[in-house]
């Protein structure tokens, strides 16, 4: 680990944050607060009141492409602090579990908590700490080192990074209860693109149908490079396969809920027994038993991140230009358009278009791409219940 010292660097806070005014007898409680306690040992704070909301705190740069994402903050703290894995997070508690295996339930520094990013949460699942531990298994979030790669989405404006510290994703998807959704998958190798990390699409619950309905939708994600296995948890179908393919690496499944993605880790899993839960009888869909993400590790290389079922998936931070080049698909065909900002929506001559219009494109992933265009906020989960290969027969 490196000993460099971290920079001085001036930061946001939430407003609100010093909304309140001194009280009389703060001497007497100080002792008590361990809030307080940071904010002497490692905050400047310049200005009175309201009238700033930035602190100088020791922390390394804040990346300047993506300024909500934070690379690495460290408050000033003792040295009697350990690293570990934030393998879970309950509200405002994070389950960290260190090197030596033990589990630390720990809270965060308040000094962290109140930085001003758009993220839903400071810590997540996968995050890399450092911890002081304060006595039983309890302890304080001190520093969140770098994250190596994020896999965000967009939740209530806001930006919510489901896991960090991942390599690949593993797109969860079933031949049916509930239907597979195309769209569905379509925006998260998009995002997964946009985050540069690897993904992989699983089809789960083969038994359910005949696989060959399946041939045309698995040979187009094929064609673009991306690996697919069908699997079916329940019968055990592919498990082996899977099972090399995660191996050395910490990969997070992402999907519908009721797909089978906890059925898939307790397979996965020697010991592990996620609960799942039958999908609803009425509308063929999961009933969001996974409430968390959480981190399992199968050895000292292998992890794999259970998530909860996404009923929307909407990118983060996606401007029109960008997304073209998240269609592995549409790609080369963009470079061939007339206009260098041709979003191949409107304009009256577009490669993309053509291509579409001769069969060398497929018309489903352009619709995918139109949609997420058109509407970012589109909840691909309640479009359409059709089941695709019988819309597609
Ligand atoms: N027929 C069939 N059923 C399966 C298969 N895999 C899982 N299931 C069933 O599908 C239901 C949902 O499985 P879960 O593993 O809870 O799904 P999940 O994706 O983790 O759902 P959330 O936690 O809600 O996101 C359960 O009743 C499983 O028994 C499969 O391969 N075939
Ligand atoms: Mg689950
Ligand atoms: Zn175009």
């Amino acid at each position: 680990m490196s000993k460099k010292k971290p920079k001085k660097t001036r930061l946001e806070f939430r407003k609100g944050h010093q909304g309140q005014r001194r009280e009389r007898g703060l001497t007497e409680k100080f002792a008590d607060s361990k809030d307080e306690i940071d904010t002497q040992n490692s905050q400047r704070i310049t200005g009175k009141g309201d009238l700033t909301r930035r602190r100088t705190v020791k922390a390394d740069v804040v990346s300047p492409e993506h300024p909500d994402a934070i690379q690495s903050i460290q408050i000033q703290t003792s040295d009697a602090t350990v690293d570990g894995r934030v393998i879970r997070v309950h509200g405002l508690e994070s389950i960290v579990e260190l090197s030596d295996g033990q589990i630390l339930r720990c809270a965060v520094r308040r000094v962290l908590k109140n930085l001003s990013t758009t993220q839903r949460h400071v810590v997540v699942t996968g995050d890399q700490v450092k911890v002081e531990p304060h006595g039983g298994n309890q302890g304080w979030i001190v520093r969140i080192e770098p994250r190596r790669s994020e896999l965000c989405r967009t939740s209530k404006n806001r930006r919510h990074v489901i896991a960090s510290n991942i390599d690949q994703i593993l797109v969860v998807t079933s031949a049916a209860e509930p239907s597979i959704k195309p769209n569905l998958i379509d925006r998260i190798l998009a995002t997964a693109e946009q985050n540069q990390i690897d993904a992989t699409v699983c089809i789960n619950k083969c038994d359910l149908i005949a696989p060959e309905k399946l041939q045309p939708l698995i040979g187009s994600y094929a064609q673009m490079g991306y690996q697919v296995f069908m699997l079916s948890a329940m019968q055990g179908w592919g498990m082996n396969h899977l099972e090399s393919w995660v191996q050395g690496k910490a990969s997070a499944v992402i999907g519908q809920s009721g797909v089978g993605k906890s059925s898939i880790l307790n397979h996965l899993i020697p010991g592990l027994s996620q609960r799942v839960q039958n999908v609803s009888l009425d509308n063929q869909k999961g009933k969001h038993t996974t409430t968390t993400a959480e981190w399992f590790c199968i050895d000292a290389k292998t992890s794999i991140i259970d998530t909860p079922g996404v009923r929307q998936f909407q990118l983060w931070d996606i401007v029109p230009a960008e997304l073209t080049g998240l269609f592995r698909d549409l790609r080369p065909f963009a470079s061939h358009c007339r206009y260098p900002d041709c979003s191949h929506h409107h304009e009256d001559i577009c490669a993309v278009k053509d291509a579409v219009a001769d069969g060398r494109l497929d018309p489903r992933r352009y619709d995918s791409y139109l949609q997420i265009l058109d509407a970012p906020a589109f909840a691909s989960d309640d479009a359409d219940d059709t089941p695709w290969h019988e819309a597609n027969q």
